[in-house]
């Protein structure tokens, strides 16, 4: 989607306005303004023209455009009716040099979790990967998964679902799992180059298409809409990138692994304990029968309330 259109998504959203007034908005021609009024027509808009100028009275289904129309957050939307992984497209993205900018799939035939498992992503899902580049150290960047927990527990708030964190990466109803998230990156040791934020949010999905201790929005409560809940999922990520300070109290706030006896596997060990906190930028720590670890990555299970 070029500029010109993009901006007059952001213009018609904010409510009506007339050929003239967009043209000199825009700098461009009234000619130019019309071709893309036209082009938004095409891809599903109902424009009308009313005497306070153009006017769009409905927008077209789950896609490029409609996710871009009214979206806060300072992000291109780059939109696949089916796609391998969205992660494989941002990274090409990313080492292209682009930057804020989010593939999003109907469906994948790749989705990937991470260390290489496979990720079920039907079509009825959110599938989606931003790219991006925080203004963090490389050590830091555990914060951004943990935004991207948070900004999705809200996006299900926002739609009755009570979901709930689980370290590092899991969004949990009753256990369940409702969304994971995949952050892969590169940089050197003071500043990152990219970081992609990869988000699986099984939406308008049958349980059946998923893995048995997977759920949905569908099972939970029924399907949504879902560049409703994609727009309030980016615009709080944007949020929280934008104040690291902020993630590790909000993440608190959803989460179901505080207060937990948990078992973490980490690449060199089993920790098993109480999980107490979580400390910036996303370490968890556990009191264990041996005093208090600090754990930085690992696969989490949680045994039991503590
Ligand atoms: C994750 O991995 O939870 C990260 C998932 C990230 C998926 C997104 S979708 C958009 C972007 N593009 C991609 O290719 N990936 C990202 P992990 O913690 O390793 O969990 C993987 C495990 O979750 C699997 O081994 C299954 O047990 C389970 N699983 C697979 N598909 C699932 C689904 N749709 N819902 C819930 N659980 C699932």
């Amino acid at each position: 989607m070029n500029e010109t259109r993009r901006e007059l998504l952001a213009t018609f959203a904010a409510g009506p306005a007339t050929g003239p007034a967009l043209a000199d908005q825009l700098g461009v021609s009234r000619a130019a303004v019309w071709k893309q009024v036209e082009a938004l027509r095409a891809a599903g808009f109902t424009i009308e023209s009313t005497p306070e100028g153009y006017a769009v009275t409905e927008i077209p289904s789950y896609g490029e455009a409609a996710i871009q129309y009214g979206l806060d957050a300072p992000y291109r939307i780059e939109y696949h009716d089916r796609i391998k992984s969205t992660n494989d497209r941002a990274r090409e993205l990313a080492t292209a040099g682009q930057r804020d900018v989010v593939v999003v799939a109907d469906e994948q035939t790749g989705g990937r979790g991470r260390l290489n498992r496979e990720w079920a992503s039907p079509s009825g899902g959110i599938w989606a990967s931003t790219v991006l580049q925080p203004a963090l150290p490389t050590a830091h960047v555990a914060v951004v998964t943990l935004a991207a927990g948070v900004a999705t527990a809200k996006a299900c708030h926002s739609v009755g679902v009570d979901a709930t964190l689980k370290w590092p990466n899991d969004v949990l109803v009753d256990g369940k799992k409702l969304a994971g998230i995949l952050t892969e990156m590169e940089g050197e040791a003071d500043r990152v180059s990219w970081l992609l934020v990869g988000i699986g949010l099984n939406a308008n999905i049958a349980g059946e298409k998923l893995p048995a201790e997977a759920t949905s929005l569908r099972e939970l409560g029924g399907d949504v809409d879902r560049r409703a809940v994609l727009q309030e999922l980016l615009e709080r990520l944007a949020e929280l990138v934008a104040t690291p300070k902020d993630v590790i109290p909000a993440w608190k706030n959803a989460a179901g692994t505080l207060g937990q006896t948990v078992r973490v596997e980490t690449p060199q060990e089993t920790v098993e304990g109480e999980a107490v906190d979580i400390q910036f930028p996303g370490a968890l720590v556990i009191e264990t029968e041996k005093g208090r670890e600090v754990v930085h990555a690992g696969d989490c299970e949680h045994l039991r309330p503590a």
